[in-house]
């Protein structure tokens, strides 16, 4: 049936089109969230790499035993610094410049984490 083929190939394009593509709207991993959590507990920060979108903000909540901070030396617009936090205690910064942004705690240097500013 030769006349069948013509319209068996577009349909197999027309699926391949659908199936395909690198984009896909419902992850969460693309770009960042206006208003993200990163949680510090068992000298660690959770997630290590938090993502925010330009004019959000992070809060690092302290849930240590320990006194702790987040803090980096160098970023796209210069430090940050979340000062001392106590068991409980809460700080929230707002990020305006996009970029990435490695952080870590002045009492505990191997605790180290990444912000990551996108569009
Ligand atoms: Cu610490």
């Amino acid at each position: 049936m030769p006349r069948l083929l013509p319209a068996l190939a577009v349909s197999a394009l027309v699926l391949a089109g659908c199936g395909g593509g690198d984009e896909r709207s419902g992850s969460s991993s693309a770009g960042g969230s206006d208003a993200v959590e990163v949680k510090i507990a068992s000298f660690d920060f959770m997630p290590k790499t938090a993502k925010v979108k330009a004019g959000g903000a992070i809060t690092w909540t302290n849930e240590d035993k320990a006194l702790h901070n987040a803090q980096t030396d160098n970023g796209p617009k210069g430090a940050f610094n979340t000062k001392d936090l106590k068991t409980g205690d809460a700080k929230k910064l707002t990020f305006d410049e996009p970029g990435t942004y490695s952080y870590y705690c002045v009492y505990h240097r191997f605790m180290t984490g990444k912000v990551e500013v996108t569009r």
